[in-house]
């Protein structure tokens, strides 16, 4: 059937449709002349629905009162007015815009005692929502304790806008200069190089928001920790859909991926990857090498692809994997290859989160719906749903057994 004319403008996040929806209002002009300060108390209504749905109305003529209010009390709602202003327009910007933009003065953010200077709090960091650098410094501190546990001790990669998102992208291995004292670091080897850097290993909250100010929105840490840079104490099985499969192939792939986990009494964290995969982490023991803990991932990865062939796949080389398929990428416990952190923003334009949940979760999970906005309001409500994580490691010796098993019918992939 063709489709109808969408009741909505374009952009509005499926959560906060359902949420006007449930509130009697079954399209946009039900909202013609109805009260903003009610509907930014929805759930999942944030500034940016808000900016697109006055935006709509005034184009149809039909402009609401209050819509200023509204955002403003959204704004103190989430424990932070004034930090960023109304536009009265669309969320978009021009070059002589952002030549006027009022970054503001330097802000300092109390963190666990100790003050982090915040400049440029204004910035708009996503342009698209009109979330700004200081945004970004108070969603770290507000999933604090989750961003730690997926950080700490780790050799961390910084991706860093320094322009917010509208500008370029640094990806930042070395500790940034003019760092302060306390901020520790790592010496990592990159023996392809055959070079040594110090990267930024957080240790406290305090160095997450640090970064924040260094314009880090994305956090990438290593799978291993300070006490043994060479045998990873994580194992990541990530989920990675091909161009045509849906998130329903990664919700099936993932399930496979904890019944054979179920069977070897292993304890899997699942996460969105704030993309459009799944991520599944394991704690295990610090002794075995990189090359070992991949060649487990591609032991277990097989064993997955076997019971689920018709959605996932082990193919190494992209132009033979089916367009349909997950691919189970265990390439990702090589040295040097790291993943958006537990609670991670993601520098896409809809500021999505790497966001844990509980594998019940798994059939209603919408990784669209877990951003900046939300996820703070999730963490404070669930808490994390990764907690426990750290409490017991596991051992690698029956996926090598089974990586020798498959070896049998398939060439180890090069590294
Ligand atoms: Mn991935």
């Amino acid at each position: 059937m063709a489709d109808t004319t969408d009741p909505w403008p374009d952009g509005i996040p499926a959560r906060a449709r359902r949420s006007l929806e449930a509130a009697g209002y079954t399209g946009l002009g039900d909202l013609a002349g109805a009260p903003m300060l009610e509907i930014a108390d929805l759930e999942g209504v944030g500034p940016a629905t808000i900016t697109r749905l006055a935006d709509a109305l005034e184009a149809a003529g039909t402009p609401l009162t209050g819509t200023e209010e509204a955002f403003r009390h959204w704004r103190s709602q989430q424990g932070r007015p004034g930090s960023a202003k109304w536009s009265g327009g669309s969320g978009r910007r021009s070059s002589s815009d952002r030549k006027k933009e009022d970054v503001g003065q330097p802000v300092h953010l109390d963190v666990d005692g100790r003050s982090v200077r915040v400049s440029s709090p204004n910035r708009v960091y996503f342009p698209e929502r009109g979330w700004t650098k200081l945004d970004v410094a108070r969603y770290y501190l507000a999933v604090g304790p989750g961003i730690l546990r997926g950080l700490r001790d780790r050799p961390t990669m910084l991706h860093r806008f320094p322009d917010g998102l509208a500008g370029e992208k640094v990806y930042q291995k070395r500790l940034p200069k003019g760092a302060p004292d306390w901020v520790p670091t790592i010496r990592l080897h990159f023996p392809r190089f055959d070079q040594y850097a110090d990267e930024l290993a957080p240790a406290t909250v305090a160095d997450v928001v640090w970064a924040v100010q260094m314009s880090t929105v994305e956090f990438h840490p290593w799978n291993v920790r300070a006490a043994d840079v060479d045998r990873p104490d994580e194992w990541r099985i990530d989920l990675d859909p091909m161009p045509e499969a849906t998130f329903e192939d990664v919700r099936a792939v993932a399930g496979v991926c904890r019944e054979v986990l179920d069977e070897l009494g292993i304890t899997g964290y699942p996460k969105t990857s704030g993309g459009s995969g799944l991520h599944v982490y394991v704690r295990i023991r610090p002794e075995w090498e990189f090359a070992d803990v991949r060649r487990a991932a591609w032991g277990f990865a097989s064993e997955v692809v076997s019971r689920i062939p018709q959605r996932a796949t082990v193919e190494w080389w992209r132009k033979d994997r089916d367009p349909r398929h997950v691919f189970v990428d265990f390439n990702q416990n090589a040295r040097d290859h790291t993943l958006a952190a537990a609670y991670s923003l993601r520098g896409l334009p809809q500021g999505t989160v790497s966001t844990p949940f509980a594998w019940d979760e798994l059939d209603d999970i919408d990784p669209q719906d877990l951003t900046l906005a939300t996820v703070p309001e999730r963490f404070a409500t669930i808490g994390d749903p990764h907690e426990a994580i750290d409490e017991q490691a596991f051992g690698l010796e029956p996926l090598l057994e089974w990586a020798e098993r498959f070896e049998q019918d398939a060439e180890p992939p090069p590294e």
